[in-house]
C-alpha cells in the first residue's frame, strides 16, 4: 500500500494543478477582456489540461488505496501588464511545476515506491512539453513586439488550439 508521506505529497500536487488551472483561467479572463479570443482560447485549453493533470493524480491516489484530500485553492493574480509578461509568467510557472514533479520523484525514490516513480514519468515528459510550448510563445511574442498585424496573426494561431485528452493508457 502507498505510504502516507507519498499520499500527502500527491495531494499537495493536486492543489498545485488546480491552482495552475485557476491561474490560466485568470489569464484567459484578461485575454477575453482585451477581446483577444485566440489568446483566451489557448489559456482556456491550458486550464483544461491542468484539470486533467489534477484528475490524473486524483485517480492514482484512489487507485493505490490512498485518501484524496482537497485543500483551498489560492486566488490567482488578476492582471498582467502585457501579453509577453503573461506568457513569461506561464513559462515561470511551468518551471515551478517541473520542480514540484522532480521533488515528487525524489520522494518516490526515497520511499522505494516504484509504482509512483513509474506514474510520475508521464509528468516528467509532460513538463518538457509544457516548458517548451510556453517558451516558444514567449520567443515569438518578443519577436513580433507590439506590431498589431502580427498580434492579430498570433491570436488567430492560438485560437486553433484544442484540448485533446491523452489516451487512457498514457
Ligand atoms: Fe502545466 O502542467 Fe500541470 O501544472
Amino acid at each position: 500500500m502507498i505510504k502516507n508521506s507519498m499520499v500527502k505529497a500527491l495531494n499537495d500536487q493536486i492543489n498545485e494543478e488546480m491552482f495552475s488551472s485557476y491561474l490560466y483561467l485568470a489569464m484567459a479572463a484578461q485575454c477575453e477582456a482585451m477581446s483577444l479570443s485566440g489568446f483566451a482560447n489557448w489559456m482556456r485549453v491550458q486550464a483544461q489540461e491542468e484539470l486533467f493533470h489534477a484528475m490524473k493524480f486524483f485517480g492514482y491516489i484512489a487507485e493505490r488505496g490512498g485518501r484524496v484530500e482537497l485543500s483551498a485553492i489560492a486566488q490567482p493574480q488578476k492582471e498582467w501588464p502585457s501579453l509577453t509578461t503573461m506568457f513569461e509568467a506561464v513559462y515561470t510557472h511551468e518551471c515551478h511545476i517541473s520542480e514540484c514533479i522532480n521533488q515528487l520523484v525524489d520522494l518516490a525514490i526515497q520511499e522505494r515506491d516504484y509504482a509512483t516513480q513509474n506514474m510520475l514519468q508521464w509528468f516528467v515528459q509532460e513538463q518538457v512539453e509544457e516548458e517548451s510550448s510556453a517558451d516558444a510563445i514567449v520567443q515569438k511574442m518578443k519577436l513580433v513586439g507590439d506590431a498589431q498585424g502580427a498580434m492579430f496573426m498570433m491570436d488567430r494561431e492560438l485560437g486553433t488550439r484544442v484540448f485533446n485528452p491523452p489516451a487512457k493508457e498514457e
